[in-house]
């Protein structure tokens, strides 16, 4: 049954469909090229996280709770911890080193398999940053400012750093080196992949079939929960306000705190309206994915509860789902030599991947072949000749 999964695309069907939909990826993504895609490279799936803090509650149920499916049902999965992603906002390096142990530890004990996936440090691989120097020399001034993302964090900044704006670039960078197939992203994220899809385009035209066209895998759940202080927000793990967003190994008594204090509304009864009563659906949706039953079944079951109630009761349920999580964290965080074991490990085998696509490129735009084979014919031609 595994095997039959593994060998077919149909798990992507429903994503593909959702891809499908979207114009611009229509005209990317021809089904004429699928075919050939398919023919061509193996499914591969391919994602990432910031360490810019404690993975949150948005971050599992939005991502990584689905790396885990991914990694079960496909045996060819990457994941990467983007650290030069993270620096494109300010960073303590001290905190930064601490994260990037931490969200090591915490993948694990949400079961990331470093057997069944690769997990690596972005900036341990240094062919990200060459690939995406090649295609920012591809990408156009005026398609990046397009980026809503860079629209979105820009417009807080005095000064805009440079990493910022050149962020989707170095993303195709991470997807194309690995030729990856399928990218879980959130639907705020859909534009950054249709610039992986036109550079990858882009090249392969110019100089040859090199890369697939990534499609989208997109989770409903990205994007979906909101900050508990601002429900007009996503939970982010950079948020200013301390008690947004709850982590997946704090401890019971900070989530019952923080739940209790979520901002919700003047009306007791708990429903399901996102657009009238964010608060308290932000609330509902959180339950309904963690225990996969619908926000109507949670609000008929807690029919009878007004919303304070109902927050105590929500808090015990996240603290038991969470408890696996943060009792493997624990010791998981108390055994740093095999974290980065894990990390060394995952590092030798996405260079080992990074390494072969990364020659390609450079012999295909000239960068390798040149100067260096010239001369060994030289070489050669005058050794013949002199013999
Ligand atoms: N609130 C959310 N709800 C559902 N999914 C979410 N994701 C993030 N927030 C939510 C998904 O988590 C994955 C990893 O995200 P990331 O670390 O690469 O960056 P992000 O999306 O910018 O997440 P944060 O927590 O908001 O980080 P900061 O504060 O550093 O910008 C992604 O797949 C994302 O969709």
């Amino acid at each position: 049954m595994l095997s039959t999964i593994r060998n077919s695309r149909s798990v992507f069907a429903s994503a593909n469909r959702l891809s499908k939909s979207t114009g611009a990826l229509n005209r990317c993504n021809s089904e004429k090229a699928r075919k050939k895609d398919e023919a061509n490279y193996p499914v591969r799936i391919l994602s990432g996280i910031q360490p810019t803090g404690a993975i949150h509650l948005g971050n599992y149920l939005g991502a990584v709770r689905e790396w885990v499916r991914y990694q079960e049902i496909h045996e060819d999965v990457v994941w990467s911890i983007v650290d030069m992603h993270a620096i494109t906002a300010p960073q303590d390096p001290k905190e930064l080193q601490d994260n990037i142990i931490k969200i090591t530890a915490t993948l694990l004990a949400c079961g990331i398999d470093p057997s069944k996936s690769i997990l690596f440090q972005q900036s341990s691989v240094p062919m990200h940053a060459e690939l995406a120097w090649v295609f920012g020399s591809m990408t156009t001034m005026p398609r990046l400012s397009q980026q809503p993302q860079f629209k979105e964090k820009s417009e807080k900044l005095k000064d805009i750093p440079l990493g910022l704006f050149t962020y989707p670039v170095l993303q195709t960078a991470d997807i194309l080196l690995y030729k990856a197939t399928h990218v879980p992203v959130g639907e705020d994220q859909i534009q950054h992949l249709q610039l992986a899809q036109h550079t990858a385009q882009f090249f392969n035209v110019k100089y040859g079939n090199t890369f697939p066209m990534p499609e989208p895998l997109i989770n409903k759940s990205s994007g979906r929960i909101k900050s508990l202080r601002e429900p007009a927000k996503k939970m982010s793990k950079s948020s200013e306000y301390k008690k947004s967003s709850i982590n997946l190994v704090d401890p019971p008594e900070v989530i019952r705190e923080y739940l209790k204090k979520a901002v919700t509304d003047f009306t007791s009864e708990v429903t399901y309206d996102p657009a009238e009563r964010p608060g308290v659906s932000n609330l509902v949706i959180i339950h309904s994915i963690l225990t996969d039953k619908s926000p109507q079944e949670i609000c008929d079951e807690a029919q009878g509860l007004n919303t304070g109630q109902y927050k105590l009761h929500l808090a015990d349920v996240v603290i038991e789902k969470l408890r696996p999580i943060r009792e493997r964290y624990e010791e998981l965080v108390n055994d740093p030599g095999y974290l980065n074991e894990v990390l060394k490990s995952g590092t030798d085998r996405a260079t080992e991947i990074a390494s072969s696509s990364w020659s390609e490129v450079k012999s295909k735009i000239g960068f390798s072949g040149g100067i260096l084979s010239r001369t060994a014919k030289e070489v050669e031609r005058k050794h013949v000749t002199s013999v």
